[in-house]
């Protein structure tokens, strides 16, 4: 019987590596193929970010314009009120996305900040929306608080493999990590946790991060693959860029990994055309930020992703068990309405 697409735990790198040196049309049949397994391959999922506190962070990710190691400009800003963040998700509601996530330059949420974000889940899940939250490390309790406020997804990143991880970041450690996503599945949240590419890493690496992400107890129900945004001021930002080919590869084999997690074609859209977005999707990539802004950079204008999904003939995920009820806002419906795509021939000449 064949395992494609089943759900296994015990890849190995060689295993991986060789995923990722098929021929280039192999690997993207290979992926498509467990993609449709388990999804619409004509849906995407869209989530929308806020940085609900922004800069000063004490941690030393030497990809983060956020860290009070560099000097990058970013006006640094306290948490943001909760009325403030909660009229941002409802404006993400009416542009048609299903999930808020609200991210915070913290080493570790301090047990002050706690009713504050707590308020925030609960008027997010109020509104109707998926709520995720990424605050840094968290402690058991912690996740325990979060989950019974109702918050649904927490990111938190491995970023890299475990071999590479040390060039990056030195203030917090791989099994720091491991342990905020342990807490985070004993607390019965739902995880979101991805990586970044292009930070210098080698190929091993790439694949030592998937396979650190397909082989925890239970694979992440969310997988960010971030493309690096260089920002002026970090350690990183005259890094090589990544060959695009090897990004797709990337997002193809996160896919045949981690067949029934939603993978996410996360920071670095706003550096991509359209033709490479449409191979991300076509490798497997059904989840986006939407909006013109991630946490400190810049994203594409929703308009241009609702022309791209237009073209695509891609509509927006609803959310689970919701039916048809965010789909009723201006945006979506904008979205719905126009997934025929355009004809840029005469079909009948
Ligand atoms: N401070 C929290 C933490 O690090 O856990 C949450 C926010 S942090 C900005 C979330 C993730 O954003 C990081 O783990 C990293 O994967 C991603 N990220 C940050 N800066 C990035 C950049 N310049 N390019 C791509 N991804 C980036
Ligand atoms: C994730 O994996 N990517 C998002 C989200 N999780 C929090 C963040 C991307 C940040 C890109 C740089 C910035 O805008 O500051
Ligand atoms: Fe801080 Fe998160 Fe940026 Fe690291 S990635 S410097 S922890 S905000």
């Amino acid at each position: 019987m064949s395992t494609l697409g089943t759900v296994r735990n015990d890849w190995t790198v060689k295993e991986v590596n060789a995923l990722f040196t098929l021929p280039f049309n192999d690997l993207l049949f290979q992926a498509q193929t467990i993609h449709r397994q388990h999804f619409n391959a004509n849906e995407v999922q869209v989530s929308t970010l806020l940085s609900i506190k922004t800069g000063a962070c004490p941690e030393d990710c030497k990809y983060c314009p956020q860290s009070a190691h560099y000097h990058t400009g970013l006006e640094k800003e306290r948490l943001l009120e909760v009325e403030k963040v909660l009229s941002e998700a409802k404006k993400a509601k009416e542009l048609g996305s299903t999930r808020f996530c609200m991210g915070a330059a913290w080493r570790n949420p301090k047990d002050r900040d706690m009713p504050y974000v707590i308020e925030m889940v609960k008027g997010v899940r109020d509104l109707g929306l998926e709520s995720c939250m990424t605050l840094g490390m968290l402690s058991r309790e912690q996740a325990a608080m979060l989950k019974e406020a109702g918050l649904d997804y927490y990111n938190h990143n491995l970023d890299t493999s475990p071999e590479f991880y040390g060039e990056i970041i030195t203030t917090r450690t791989y099994a720091d990590r491991l342990n905020t996503l342990q807490n985070v599945r004993d607390s019965g949240m739902k995880i979101c946790s991805g990586g970044i590419v292009g930070l210098g890493e080698s190929a091993n690496d790439r694949s030592g991060l998937l396979v650190q992400l397909a082989n925890l107890e239970v694979q992440p129900e969310s997988v960010p693959i971030n493309m690096l945004v260089k920002v002026e001021g970090t350690p990183l930002q005259d890094e090589v860029d990544l060959d695009p080919f090897e990004f797709i590869r990337t997002i193809a084999v996160a896919r045949i990994l981690m067949p029934k997690s939603h993978v996410r074609l996360s920071a670095g859209r706003e550096e991509m055309n359209e033709q490479m977005q449409a191979l991300c999707f076509m490798a497997g990539a059904n989840s986006i930020f939407y909006g013109c802004k991630l946490l400190t950079t810049a994203n594409p204008e929703a308009d241009s992703d609702q022309l791209l999904f237009k073209k695509l003939g891609i509509r927006p995920e609803a959310r689970a068990g919701f039916s048809d009820e965010v789909h009723q806002t201006a945006i979506a419906d904008a979205i719905v309405e126009q997934t025929q795509p355009t004809l840029f021939y005469d079909a009948t000449a």
